[in-house]
């Protein structure tokens, strides 16, 4: 059943509430306790957010992010802006950046990993949204922004896939789903990682710590800095003798989705035809990779372990990156809207609501309240919407909207759902979250 319009208007009151609250004047907070910095991907949620509000503050959102790119042309996934009263764990001296002659100059601070690539989405949701007296302004902001963002679709196609297969490698579990059953095996083999000595500040802040990653969890995490830190962050380095590289299908989809945007945006960029024909040709790549990673049997798309030569073959909401990439050919788009609805997924029947899981609950590392391992995620259900629309299935993706919004009703404005009772979970007040409800209650 849809929500009521004054759901609807109560929601996108409490949700802009948010945004508002998490404002520091040029860059949103990713929550206001636990993310007291900007983060790179949920930055790109939170720009569609506020472009519903107001598309300058949304392109300043987008703008200051790009503002930290680093030379290579990675976008960084964590910029540190928030002074020492907000305290984050691990802050810039463990990242100590400063070894690569790729990252920005002092003042800026970031960290030398990099998230999923969902500005270019941003920038034509804001594009899409901006009123024809504003378009002037707006466009030739975008003119400016649109080279940079090709720089690092550009780092994403060459640095982080050396072998041009089309698949992106990450390089860290922090790279966007950090605790996700996805990368277990791979964490496994590291034995003998010691971090040096560290306090972490996330427990403390989320009451009930099984909503976090473990210890164990973070030793390995901060082990792998320690790595990517002693190679300098030099991506051919890393490629040669680091021990986690995972050619991750779910963020390659988001860049396919990402290069179409940008193709699309051409125009209004006034791209030159290298920069239009560069981007097809990436798009050609990523949808034959992605292709190859599919599998016919079980209907997911598969990631791959390029250090132990692996396949992962886990029921996680990744194995859907053939929808994610709003390129699923008709054959695999029939097999993933069937395993999508069945009992591993959004059937299973003691699901609050049928949305799509983090992990399916058929799978034995699904934990229903700790955090990619089970859990409700908004912004990846909204990825889920906005890719199923695209793809002609609006009947399901309205249902995916409309099953969010009730969730956000009786659960609030959280950073992740418990997928059986619909409690919120994680940090409260998470500024994406409150973005893709402003998308949705448009
Ligand atoms: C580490 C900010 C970020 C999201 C990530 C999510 C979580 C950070 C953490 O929060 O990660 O980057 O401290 O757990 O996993 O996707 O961008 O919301």
């Amino acid at each position: 059943m849809s929500v009521t319009a004054n759901t609807r208007a109560m929601l996108r009151d409490r949700a802009a509430a948010v945004l508002h609250g998490n404002d520091a004047g040029s860059w949103t907070k990713a929550s206001p306790v636990l993310y007291p910095h900007q983060w790179s991907w949920d930055s790109a949620f939170i720009a569609i957010g506020w472009a519903h509000l107001d598309v300058q503050r949304a392109m300043t959102e987008l703008e200051q992010l790009f503002a930290a790119q680093w030379a290579t042309g990675m976008v960084p996934h964590l910029v540190f802006r928030a002074g020492p009263d907000h305290p984050y764990f691990p802050g810039p001296e463990w990242w100590d950046t400063s070894a690569s002659p790729a990252a920005p100059a002092p003042p800026v601070k970031t960290t030398g990993i990099c998230q999923p690539p969902v500005h270019a989405l941003a920038l034509q949701r804001i594009w899409q949204l901006t009123p024809e007296a504003r378009q002037p302004e707006i466009r030739s902001r975008i003119q400016v922004l649109y080279p940079r963002m090709v720089n690092w679709h550009r780092y994403l196609a060459t640095h982080r896939d050396p072998e041009a297969s089309g698949l992106v490698t990450t390089f860290h579990p922090w790279e966007g789903t950090d605790n996700s059953p996805r990368w277990d095996r791979a964490l496994e083999r590291i034995t003998v990682a010691k971090p040096g000595p560290y306090t972490r500040v996330d427990t403390s802040e989320v009451p009930d710590p099984s909503q976090r990653p473990t210890n164990w969890d973070y030793d390995r995490f901060l082990w792998l800095v320690e790595q990517l830190r002693k190679y300098r962050y030099d991506d051919a380095q890393i490629y040669r003798e680091y021990p986690f590289l995972i050619k991750d299908v779910f963020f390659s989809a988001i860049l396919i989705a990402a290069n179409a945007a940008l193709l699309d945006l051409a125009d209004v960029a006034g791209a030159g035809d290298d920069d239009r024909e560069q981007l097809t040709r990436w798009l050609d790549r990523g949808r034959a990779g992605l292709a190859s990673r599919f599998d016919t049997q079980t209907g997911l798309c598969i990631d791959y372990d390029v250090r132990a030569g692996e396949d992962i073959r886990l029921r996680t909401f990744a194995g859907f990156a053939p929808l994610f990439a709003r390129s699923a050919d008709s054959g695999q788009r029939a097999a993933q809207l069937r395993l999508l609805d069945s009992e591993d997924f959004c059937g299973h029947p003691r699901l609050r609501w049928r949305l799509l899981p983090s992990a399916s609950p058929a799978e034995s590392g699904f934990q229903p309240h700790d955090y990619w391992r089970g859990p409700v995620w908004p912004v990846i259900n909204w990825l889920l919407w906005e890719a199923l629309n695209m793809l002609g299935c609006s009947a399901r993706a309205d249902e995916i909207r409309s099953d969010s919004l009730s969730q956000i009703a009786a659960g609030g404005i959280g950073e992740y759902f418990e997928p059986f009772t619909g409690k919120q979970l994680g940090s409260p007040q998470q500024s994406w979250t409150a973005a893709v409800t402003l998308d949705w209650t448009a």
